[in-house]
C-alpha cells in the first residue's frame, strides 16, 4: 500500500515536472483577448484525442485574470492585466527591467491522461504612464549672494514603465539666461537620475525678484509622454532688523560671511513672506547670530 502511494506521488512529480507552456501578451489588453493555448504544450499536443478537458488548478490570485476554454485549451484575458500592478518597480525583485511573468497550473482530464501543465505568461510592458513629479509645482528661495554654478536639487520625475518607456531626459522648457538644468549621468539603484537647477550667473534682486520656470520630463515612447514641473524661484536677501546685507555693519557681515550656509538656513526657517521687509528680505533674529 505504501509502495503504491509512493509510486503515485512519484508519477505526479514527473507529470508536474513536464514542459512549461510559455505564452506572452502585452499588458492592458481588452477582456477576451486570446493569449494562447495550452494545447501548444508538448506534453499534450501529441495526444490525438478530442476527449481532453482542461481546467485551471486554482481559482484565486493570478487565475482570476484569465479564463480557460476547457475543450480548446485557449487562455483569454478575463480582466485588465496591469504589468505595473503585477510587478511594481519599487520592489527589490523583480526590478523594473526584469521580465514580468505569472505562472498557472492547468489540469488535464480524463484520468487516463491526467497531468498538470505548467503555463508561464509573460506580461510585456506598454508605455501607458507619463512621467510625473511628486508635486506639480515647487517654490525655491535662492539667496542673492549665491555664486554662479550653485546647484539647487529638484524632485525627480517618476514613471513606473520599464526603462525604455521610463524617464529618458529632462528639459528646461522656459527660456532662461539665468538658470540651467543639470542631470546626473548615471541613475541610482532605483533607476532615478538626480536633477538640479544651476545658476548660470549671479542673481540681482533689484533687477528681477522672481522667476517662473518649467521643467519637462520625457519618457522613451514614440511619441514620448511628458510631465511638467513648474518652479517659482524667489531671490532672497538676508536682512537683520531691516538692514540688507549691503548695509550691515562690517562686523555682522563678516560673521554671516563665515556662517553663510547656516545663515541661509535661518533665513528659510524664519521666512515671513506675508510681511515683506525692505529689499523683500526676511527677518532674522540678529541677537542669535551675534552670539
Ligand atoms: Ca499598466
Ligand atoms: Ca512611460
Ligand atoms: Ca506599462
Amino acid at each position: 500500500m505504501l509502495v503504491g502511494a509512493l509510486l503515485i506521488a512519484a508519477t505526479l512529480l514527473l507529470i508536474e515536472a513536464g514542459h512549461v507552456t510559455e505564452l506572452s501578451m502585452p499588458e492592458e489588453q481588452p477582456t477576451g483577448t486570446l493569449v494562447g493555448s495550452v494545447r501548444e504544450n508538448p506534453d499534450v499536443n501529441d495526444l490525438m484525442t478530442s476527449s481532453l478537458r482542461f481546467n485551471f488548478r486554482f481559482s484565486s490570485g493570478p487565475y482570476e485574470l484569465f479564463m480557460l476554454d476547457n475543450r480548446s485549451g485557449d487562455i483569454r484575458t478575463a480582466r485588465r492585466v496591469d504589468r505595473e500592478q503585477l510587478c511594481p518597480s519599487d520592489l527589490p525583485t523583480p526590478s523594473s527591467t526584469a521580465s514580468c511573468s505569472l505562472e498557472l497550473d492547468v489540469t488535464v482530464l480524463p484520468l487516463e491522461f491526467y497531468r498538470i501543465l505548467k503555463v508561464r505568461i509573460i506580461v510585456e510592458d506598454i508605455n501607458d504612464h507619463a512621467p510625473s513629479f511628486p508635486q506639480p509645482r515647487v517654490s525655491l528661495e535662492i539667496k542673492e549672494s549665491s555664486p554662479t554654478g550653485t546647484r539647487v536639487p529638484l524632485p525627480a520625475a517618476e514613471d513606473p514603465d520599464v526603462d525604455e518607456f521610463s524617464v529618458q531626459r529632462y528639459e528646461l522648457t522656459t527660456s532662461s539666461s539665468v538658470f540651467r538644468l543639470a542631470v546626473s549621468d548615471t541613475p541610482d539603484g532605483g533607476g532615478v537620475r538626480d536633477v538640479w537647477l544651476t545658476l548660470g550667473r549671479r542673481l540681482d534682486r533689484e533687477q528681477q525678484q522672481t522667476y517662473s520656470l518649467t521643467i519637462t520630463a520625457y519618457d522613451g515612447g514614440t511619441p514620448p509622454k511628458t510631465g511638467s514641473l513648474h518652479i517659482q524661484v524667489l531671490t532672497v536677501v538676508i536682512v537683520i532688523n531691516g538692514c540688507s546685507n549691503k548695509r550691515w555693519p562690517r562686523r555682522i557681515w563678516r560673521h554671516l560671511a563665515n556662517e553663510s550656509e547656516q545663515a541661509y538656513l535661518y533665513t528659510v526657517q524664519w521666512a515671513t513672506f506675508s510681511h515683506p521687509l525692505p529689499y523683500g528680505g526676511v527677518r532674522l533674529d540678529g541677537s542669535n547670530l551675534m552670539q
